[in-house]
């Protein structure tokens, strides 16, 4: 055992260390400035304070200064007096993956670097948060914590040391710490066997007619799915596209939608069309699921999942209740209704499901962002996803659009868009946000002339508040929703993961039960409520902008 000595550095606070929809995110060139990772980390160190004794798990999504970020935890953990560290070799642990490792060995909680769906490299996205003993993202009272630590912090401690090797398998002792270099992959795929049938799912690659494409966006769900899909579950070789994690994730936009997965998309269109495509995201929690010619949209993959989990293995006994991020569509709602469970209605970011979860009031929850998951960890989950829909067409043996049509036969449809209108003036987004929250009180009974939404009325609108039903813990402002008199909402809110400018989030939903009507294209179902928004919010005016940049 090598002795070393801790070091404590003076370092300078920083002014915009809060911690946003999950964890901090900002440019590399901003997390290289001397001090601000190691800042954070220590802000975390003594939030979670004493730490000697503890284990800590340690992990990435491979993207550009992961590498860097890990030695100088390393260093910063010694020096701060935990026991053991868990690092998943070459830096990488998936989202799911790192809360699923917390939660099998038992740790007080783990570091995971990742900026999630923004795109890597020197002048792109980089981001660290910190995740309980639990498995999930730190609540709000934690990252509060966090936060005022990084205000008022004058030293971190660390130690001299050389850089681990990352890239093998095995332990090293440094002083009192034993740094465990662990199988990113294994803990992971083996708590998905234990949960799904993978002999059922083994008989659709057999028979040799059942096509499946899973786009790894050359993010950190590479080697995952290329080990469950194609090692445990006989899919051919190749069955992963883009499986090797770079750190620029090849130049593109990690983000599992309709715009940025477009090769995946074009497989699943046409004549020759695949059975089956997903893809994940950056960090791996994302999913998007799409059939022959056929989009599933997320919130309806979560209402489906629900209304089907007694044909999986791991929920056969049943559901305890669900739980859906307050922009999601109500088509959950319905299933809950129907199954006689409870709903739960939260605020957008996955720290919000964690109690529900650990208290054993909802087994599965999910937000309209590609995210859906379950109290099998306590993220969500990108490839659980895809298993748990691999396991419903294999047992259901039927298309994908198939079961989503059944569906919608049983409990009608719930058309939803989101549009997106990105690094806009932050000034003009806030200003744009207060005015129409100003305006709520005199929104109900309002009606509207314009040609296409003609008699369409306001029925209520508020800001959205949540209070967790298990700590009581009160959260405000979390986005402004309208009530519309033919089953319609819409909700408007900032995004909390942006790095640049303001990004404005537009949810539009609307439910319809004639099924004459279900196969209308979406934009085209919510034209009117679309309209509705802009006159509502005066979006074009404070954007400048004629039409979303993104719209899913
Ligand atoms: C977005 C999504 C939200 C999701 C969050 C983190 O947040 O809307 O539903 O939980 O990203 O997802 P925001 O504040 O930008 O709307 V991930 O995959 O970045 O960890
Ligand atoms: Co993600």
């Amino acid at each position: 055992m090598k002795n070393i000595t801790t070091k404590e550095v003076t370092t300078q606070a920083f002014d915009d260390q809060k911690p946003g929809t999950s964890g901090l995110r900002k440019k590399v060139t901003q997390f290289q400035q001397v001090g601000y990772l190691e800042n954070f980390v220590q802000a975390v160190f003594n939030t979670i304070a004493p730490c000697a004794g503890k284990s800590l798990v340690l992990g990435g999504d491979g993207r550009f200064y992961n590498r860097e970020a890990i030695q100088v935890i390393i260093r910063m953990a010694i020096a701060n007096g935990f026991s053991h560290i868990l690092v998943g070799k070459g830096g990488i642990l998936s989202t799911p993956a790192a809360s699923c490792v917390i939660r099998k060995h038992q740790t007080c909680g783990g570091i995971i670097l990742s900026a999630s769906h923004n795109p890597g490299g020197p002048d792109e996205d980089f981001g660290i948060k910190f995740n309980g003993e639990n498995g999930g993202p730190a609540p709000e009272k934690l990252t509060d914590e966090i936060f005022q630590q990084t205000l008022s912090i004058t030293h971190y401690q660390t130690i001299d040391a050389e850089d681990v090797e990352l890239d093998q398998l095995g332990t090293l002792q440094i002083a009192q710490t034993q740094i465990e270099i662990i199988d990113p992959v294994i803990d992971y795929a083996d708590l998905m066997e234990s949960m799904f049938d993978f002999d059922a799912m083994k008989s659709l690659f057999k028979q040799g007619d059942f096509q499946l494409c899973f786009d790894a966006m050359h993010a950190v769900n590479g080697p995952y799915a290329k080990e469950i899909l194609e090692r445990r579950l006989g899919a051919p070789a190749g069955t992963v596209i883009n499986g090797v994690p770079l750190t620029d994730f090849g130049g593109g936009h990690p983000d599992p939608n309709l715009v940025h997965a477009h090769e995946l998309v074009n497989l699943l269109h046409g004549e020759d069309a695949l059975d089956f495509g997903a893809a994940s995201d950056g960090d791996g929690d994302r999913n998007m699921v799409l059939g022959k010619n056929f989009y599933i949209n997320p919130c309806d993959s979560l209402a489906i999942l629900t209304a089907n989990a007694d044909c999986i293995p791991a929920y056969s006994k049943g559901i305890s209740g669900v739980a859906r991020s307050m922009p999601t569509s109500r088509a959950v709602d319905r299933v809950a209704t129907a199954m006689n469970i409870p709903c739960y209605e939260t605020p957008t970011g996955w720290k919000f499901f964690g109690n529900l979860l650990d208290a054993g009031k909802i087994t599965l929850c999910g937000e309209e962002s590609f995210g859906t998951g379950s109290d099998h960890v306590r993220e969500k989950d990108g490839l659980w996803a895809v298993l748990f829909w691999l396991n419903l067409i294999a047992v259901k043996k039927q298309p994908v659009s198939n079961i989503v049509r059944n569906h919608w036969a049983k409990y009608g449809r719930d058309y939803f868009t989101r549009h997106d209108y990105e690094a806009v003036d932050s000034g003009d987004a806030q200003e744009m946000i207060r005015q129409l929250k100003e305006k709520i009180p005199s929104l109900p009974g309002q009606i509207f002339s314009g040609s296409q939404s003609a008699g369409l009325t306001i029925e209520s609108a508020d800001d959205f508040q949540y209070i967790d039903p298990v700590d009581n813990s009160k959260t405000t402002e979390q986005g402004v929703r309208v009530y519309l008199n033919n089953g319609g909402r819409i909700v408007f809110r900032l995004s909390g993961t942006g790095t640049q400018g303001a990004t404005l989030r537009v949810y539009l939903d609307c439910y319809q039960n004639n099924p004459d009507l279900f196969e209308q294209d979406t934009q085209e179902a919510l034209s009117e409520l679309i309209q509705v928004a802009d006159t509502l919010a005066g979006i074009k005016r404070f954007t400048g902008r004629e039409k979303p940049d993104v719209i899913t």
